[in-house]
Formats: C-alpha cells, sequence, structure tokens
C-alpha cells in the first residue's frame, strides 16, 4: 500500500512539469456563425464574416487582429484555410498574409507572406528571410492550410512557415532590436479564410504524439513494475 503512495508521487511528480505551469490561450473560429466577435480591424476596414467564411474585399494592406492582451510570450501559432484564386489576371496576385505578434501599429510585429511561388517573412517592416518552392504546394481555386509560428523570444526566436502538413521555410532570428515578444496575431490581403485557431502560451508545444506515446508507455512500465514488487 505504502508503495502505491511512493508510486503516484512518482507519477504526480513526472506528469506536473508537463501540466502544472502551462498556461495557454486558444482562439478559434469557423466563422460559420456571422459575427466578428473576438476580432479587431487595424486600419481601413475590409473584413466581412460572410456565408461561413472570412472575406476581404480589397486589395488593401487590412488586417484583422486577435486580442494581444492575453496571449503569452514564449509560443505562438496561427493555422487557417486560405482560398486561393490565382491564374487569372485579376486575381494573379492574391496572397495570404498570417501576422504574430503584431502591434496595434501594424508596421511591427512578425508577417508570414504566403503566395504561389514562394514564402516571405517580415519583421519590424523588412524581409529577414524567403523561401522558393521547387514545385509549389499551393493548389488554385481551392483551401490550402497555411500555418505561422514562433518559437522563443529575443536572440532565442524560431520562425515556422507550414503550407499543409509541411514545414517550408524554418528559421531562426535574432529579435534583441525589435523586441517583438507579445502582441496580436492576425490575418491580412485579399484573400478568403476559414477554420482559423490561434494559440499562444508560456510553454514550446506539447510533444508529438509519439514522443507522448513512448512516454505513457513509460509510466504504465513504471507501474507495472511496482506493482509486481507488491
Ligand atoms: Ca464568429
Ligand atoms: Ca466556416
Ligand atoms: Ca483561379
Amino acid at each position: 500500500m505504502k508503495k502505491r503512495y511512493v508510486v503516484s508521487i512518482v507519477l504526480f511528480l513526472l506528469v506536473f512539469p508537463i501540466i502544472g505551469f502551462s498556461s495557454t490561450y486558444t482562439f478559434t473560429d469557423d466563422f460559420n456563425d456571422g459575427n466578428l466577435n473576438g476580432w479587431t480591424s487595424i486600419g481601413a476596414n475590409h473584413w466581412e464574416n460572410s456565408g461561413d467564411s472570412l472575406q476581404s474585399s480589397s486589395w488593401d494592406y487590412s488586417t484583422i487582429v486577435l486580442d494581444g492582451s492575453n496571449q503569452a510570450s514564449e509560443y505562438q501559432s496561427i493555422t487557417v484555410d486560405a482560398y486561393f484564386d490565382i491564374h487569372d489576371a485579376s486575381n494573379s496576385n492574391r496572397i495570404a498574409q498570417l501576422r504574430l505578434r503584431t502591434e496595434s501599429s501594424w508596421g511591427n510585429g512578425y508577417l508570414a507572406d504566403f503566395q504561389e511561388g514562394g514564402l516571405y517573412l517580415y519583421a519590424g517592416g523588412g524581409e529577414i528571410a524567403r523561401f522558393s518552392y521547387a514545385s509549389s504546394p499551393i493548389i488554385d481555386d481551392s483551401w490550402n492550410r497555411l500555418r505561422f509560428d514562433v518559437l522563443g523570444t529575443g536572440s532565442n526566436t524560431n520562425l515556422k512557415l507550414w503550407v499543409g502538413d509541411s514545414v517550408y521555410l524554418d528559421f531562426d532570428y535574432n529579435n534583441t532590436n525589435l523586441i517583438n515578444d507579445t502582441g496580436f496575431s492576425g490575418l491580412g490581403r485579399l484573400i478568403e479564410y476559414d477554420n482559423v485557431t490561434a494559440i499562444s502560451s508560456d510553454n514550446a508545444p506539447v510533444p508529438e504524439p509519439a514522443t507522448m506515446l513512448l512516454f505513457g508507455i513509460g509510466l504504465l512500465g513504471l507501474a507495472g513494475v511496482s506493482r509486481r514488487k507488491e
């Protein structure tokens, strides 16, 4: 019986650091309810929750953002479906822009620019990295899942740009001069969006499922050993 208590305490101490100190804020919107509660428009407002998606009516650099007041600083991520209509004259420049740690004066912060030919990454208004696809993963006349992650702060900041399940740009950046460590998440440019998830956390993202599975097997093994000893 006492050993069982000891095992329980050991298990608690192993699991507690993972769940105990993590503060994570998650915002989701499927744009199906027709209102933009939780969103703030910066600059000119060209945004409309029309039908079951978010649409912009202008090429203007207008941005719609989530309030940054309760966003944590260590890890931020925004994932969204964007509808690309390209390959015709009027829509050839259609671009999706995802923003993280952006300020109310939205010239600051990080901006990820998703284009058919490649990816562009900006900080504080200047380009810091770019990637050209060998073969574009962006599909015309289709929904493409995009994701932008920022992990770490200051001189130890990592930025990742995803299309679908693949990371296409993985960039370490020293932002000591910018100090873009908190702020809003946002979406911009003339494009249609749906199914957004924005996460901010005091911790690095949770371990991959495979890692959690190994961890779980380890715990079961520990429990089994203690049971045999009894
Ligand atoms: Ca809504
Ligand atoms: Ca929707
Ligand atoms: Ca098209």
